[in-house]
């Protein structure tokens, strides 16, 4: 679409333009004065081209005005020209450069990534970040996962549905939860949208899927976790946990392959060779029993440090559904396994080393479901709206959740999970 400011986006201008003019706009990434000749490198969000201003060939005006600083934001009208020396195989000759908004404070970094920056100060400076190809290409990334995952959801006859943010009790355990006022009451930020999925399906939605931000209060400071993530949930009337499995294996193998499609320059960009993985399914105790072999110690009834997900994902499969696990290290909605009443009907996504997605069957009886949110040293009478609700007609169910900042690590190939979030908000960082 043209604008006032631009007839092109860079990445659309081909040699076949040649003599053409146009309007370019964007960051200066480049300049450079040798004398008679002085070239900007002009950047936008599709690429790069060339602004030319040679003596004799362009007014002495225009040359003088090509002097501003890296990242001033310019508008460029000027005539295409082919050139087989330029790296995109031509360049723009300048009839008129317009600064459109002078710069008045310093660059906190170099954007051309030539002196790499420390992440905080990036962070820091999310706006200047977000100029480099690098950090773009991640939300590019993120974007298509977003867009595949409700794709694939409403092909599936998902219906899309919001659910809260500010909720009255905890939904995964008790502690992780951000307090807040409400009015004259004590209200909690969401941990998950868990309890309000379910109700849907009780009230016969029988398919939802929802993409929402939600809230730990984890005192973690690592690589992995964030204070505010965005979670992307679905949940399945009249299902049990393997048909929630199999409909998380079929979402994930469409979201690698629409990024394998859509952001090829972006993966190759951050390194990231996305192949075709094939998902195996292992239980609890085959996982256990392969880590004991593995060297490590661990006993029924531990859940996976970051070690053993490592570990298992080399020794079983990159991307690895292992099941079943202890109900004593799982959320209280977990329906407990008919066949093996130690366990539960729930299930992890790894994904090279790391858990993105979990999920369960939930217990849709209600007097088993009181008995396991004691278990769990959580009161049921915090969550009345929802024990009722299964004295109404309930049925069996069962959905998952994946973490969108972490899918977006592991497929982007980033180190910290604070690089895919556009505005991360972690144990110390609340601004930007
Ligand atoms: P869970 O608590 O395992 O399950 O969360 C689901 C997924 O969300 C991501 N995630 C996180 N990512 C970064 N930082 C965090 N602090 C963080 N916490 C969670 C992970 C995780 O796999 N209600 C259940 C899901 C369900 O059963 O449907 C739940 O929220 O990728």
């Amino acid at each position: 679409m043209k604008t006032l400011y631009r007839t092109d986006y860079v990445g659309d201008i081909t040699p076949d333009m040649d003599g053409q003019t146009v309007v370019v706009s964007g960051w200066v990434h480049e300049i450079r004065n040798i004398g008679k000749i002085v070239f900007i490198l002009l950047r936008d969000r599709t690429g790069i081209i060339q602004i030319i201003g040679k003596e004799g060939v362009v007014n002495d005006d225009i040359i003088k005005s090509m002097s501003m600083p890296k990242e001033s934001v310019i508008m460029v009208r000027g005539v295409i020209k082919k050139n087989q020396e330029s790296k995109s195989g031509f360049e723009i000759i300048p009839l008129e450069i317009t600064n459109l908004n002078p710069l008045e404070l310093m660059m906190p970094f170099e954007v051309t990534g030539k002196v790499p920056a420390d992440i905080d100060v990036r962070l820091d400076n999310r706006h200047i970040d977000l100029r480099r190809l690098e950090t773009t290409s991640i939300f590019k990334i993120q974007s298509t996962i977003l867009n595949s995952f409700r794709n694939t959801m409403l092909k599936e006859k998902f219906t899309e549905i919001r659910t809260p943010s500010l909720v009255e009790a905890a939904t995964e355990g008790g502690s992780d939860l951000f307090e807040v006022e409400y009015f004259e009451k004590k209200a909690f930020l969401a941990q998950s949208p868990q309890l309000y999925k379910q109700l849907s399906i009780i009230g016969g939605m029988d398919r939802v899927f929802m993409i929402v931000p939600v809230f730990r209060a984890e005192k973690h400071n690592t690589i992995y976790h964030l204070n505010e993530i965005t979670q992307m949930d679905a949940e399945i009337g009249f299902a049990d946990h393997n048909d929630a499995i199999r409909m998380l294996k079929n979402t994930v193998k469409r979201i690698f392959s629409d990024v394998a499609t859509n952001n090829n320059a972006d993966l190759k960009r951050l390194n990231s060779r996305l192949k075709e993985e094939k998902i195996k399914e292992i239980t609890y105790k085959k996982a256990l029993s392969i880590l004991n072999s593995e060297g490590h110690e661990i006993e029924f009834g531990q859940d996976f440090s970051r070690e053993h997900e490592e570990t298992l994902c080399s020794v079983v499969s990159n991307v690895l559904i292992v099941k079943e696990f202890p109900s004593s290290v799982r959320a209280f909605y977990s329906m407990p396994n008919e066949k093996d009443k130690q366990v539960c009907n729930s299930f992890d996504m790894l994904y090279n080393g790391l858990e993105i997605s979990s999920g369960a069957q939930r217990i849709h009886i209600p007097s088993m479901l009181i008995q396991s949110i004691k278990e769990h040293g959580l009161n049921p009478e915090n969550f009345d709206f929802y024990v009722n609700a299964f004295k109404q007609g309930s049925p069996p169910h069962a959905g998952w959740s994946l973490g969108l900042e972490r899918l977006t690590m592991k497929i982007a190939n980033v180190h910290n999970i604070r690089e895919c979030s556009l505005f991360p908000r972690d144990r110390v960082r609340l601004k930007p």
